[in-house]
């Protein structure tokens, strides 16, 4: 088993990879930038090197710097944790050429299902239900133009290196598709370098249902169940729940093979997300894959009673996954509210600053992951979230009303958070009734 893990990461998630480390009774190193000098995963690890100044380019997303401290640590794997460099497929190729472990998908993975094209026709070949579009890559407006009318209006240009919606554009008419194309172009050369585009039908207001897959080394992978990730606002998810309401036993089942064949396609090991849409009629479609531990896997984690985050170190180090598919199994309901540093009176605007108090809920039922304390600072250098409550209820209703006395219980002082959104959407009658999708913060009024 791995002696060191370096944990290239920070805040809550820094803290959950070295927990789970500290269970395997494995060391830890904690990389930080100047921001994060008193912040608590530098604290917490065995030891701790700062590897520059605040900004992510010159600290957590500088792979020479994070290399240079897992060599001089003698550290034998890393851990990304998300966000940063944990779709890099060039780090988790540097990290294995320096005899590294990468606490991850391989590198091949990473690039395949980081190509929304690649992607999308590697679930093809494998019969996954992908969104009617086109085969690959198109160049022009005039190549768009047949294949949209074959797959009927309104379509999506979406860019093929995209993700967090951005380079994506609708066309309603064909009238739309040739400015659509040469916006959604634009924005994705400008914000990827890659101006490559492809192009599907665009499903008017779906729900987002992703399941959660765990694959090893030796070709094995199960399926634990999906999230409803529908409450989310421009692309930044607000709360996460499993199980979804528009999900039963027998659509759960159909899901889940789709999810594990789509893993098996791209030779997945380690945690990863295959996300779907889901249409009105109940239909489902892939989307794309997430080759990473997700903010909100506890949801997931909770409700099947696992620990997906010592899993990945597990695997990584060439164990055999430790549940087969008939282990897996789901009980009760749990809701994820995303606490972030944020105003929601002020349409969502950043709150960073000094957390004067942070007095966090307990109980039986009832998770916090974070890296918050009295007197913690909440950097303006870096994402927003403080804080993530977990709450599981034995259904739906009752997770509802138990994460309403959790919000209520839930003290922080010095900076304004998402706290109090969460409480009035477990009052939101549309929430309750659990018929929403993707559209449900353009067209409701929560607070
Ligand atoms: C779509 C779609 C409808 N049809 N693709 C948004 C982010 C990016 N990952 C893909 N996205 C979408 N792709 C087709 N063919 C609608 C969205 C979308 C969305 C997806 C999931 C969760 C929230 C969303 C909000 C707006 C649009």
């Amino acid at each position: 088993m791995f002696n060191k893990i370096l944990i290239a990461n920070r805040g809550e998630v820094a803290l959950r990879v070295m927990k789970a480390a500290r269970e395997l009774g494995i060391r830890t190193v904690a990389v930080y930038s100047e921001a994060d000098r008193g912040a608590a995963h530098t604290i917490a690890a065995d030891e701790a090197v700062c590897i520059g100044p605040p900004p992510p380019n010159k600290s957590y997303l500088s792979i020479p710097r994070i290399i240079a401290t897992a060599e001089i640590t003698d550290a034998d794997a890393i851990h990304p944790g998300y966000g940063f460099l944990a779709e890099n497929a060039h780090f988790a190729e540097i990290c294995e050429a320096c005899k590294v472990s990468f606490i991850g998908p391989s590198p091949r993975t990473i690039t395949l299902m980081g190509n929304k094209a690649t992607a999308r026709q590697t679930m093809m070949s494998a019969n996954v239900p992908v969104i009617p579009g086109s085969k690959g890559i198109i160049d022009t407006p005039d190549e768009a133009a047949p294949i949209a009318e074959e797959i009927g209006y309104p379509v999506i240009v979406k860019a093929v290196s995209g993700g967090g919606g951005r380079g994506m554009r609708v066309a309603n008419t064909p009238a739309d598709l040739s400015n659509a194309f040469a916006t959604a172009q634009a924005e994705a050369e400008n914000a990827f370098g890659d101006g490559s585009l492809y192009l599907e039908k665009f499903i008017v207001n779906p729900r987002h249902i992703e399941i959660q897959i765990m694959g090893d080394r030796h070709g094995n992978v199960v399926h634990l169940g999906e999230r409803d990730c529908s409450i989310q606002r421009r692309h930044q998810k607000l709360l996460e729940e499993s199980p979804s309401p528009a999900v039963n036993d027998a659509l759960r089942a159909k899901m889940g093979a789709a999810a594990v064949k789509a893993a098996h396609a791209a030779k997945y090991y380690s945690a990863g997300t295959v996300e779907f849409l889901l249409d009105a009629s109940g239909h489902f479609y892939f989307m794309e894959m997430n080759t990473r531990i997700q903010v909100e896997h506890p949801v997931t984690a909770m409700l099947t009673d696992t620990d997906l985050v010592r899993e990945m170190i597990l695997v990584a180090d060439g164990k055999k996954l430790s549940w087969t598919q008939d282990d897996i199994t789901f009980d009760g309901h749990c809701i994820e509210c995303r606490i972030n540093a944020e105003n929601p009176y002020k349409n969502f605007g950043p709150s960073p600053g000094r957390i004067d108090k942070f007095s966090p809920p307990e109980g039986e039922g009832i998770r916090v992951d974070s890296y918050a304390s009295d007197g913690a600072m909440v950097s303006p250098y870096y994402d927003s979230l403080v804080a993530k409550l977990i709450v599981k209820g034995k259904d739906r209703l009752d997770a509802i009303e138990r994460t309403k006395v959790t919000l209520d219980n839930f003290i922080i002082e010095g900076i304004h958070t998402t706290i109090p959104f969460h409480r009035a959407l477990m009052d939101h009658p549309r929430f309750v009734s659990g018929n929403f999708n993707t559209a449900f913060m353009e067209e409701e009024k929560v607070l």
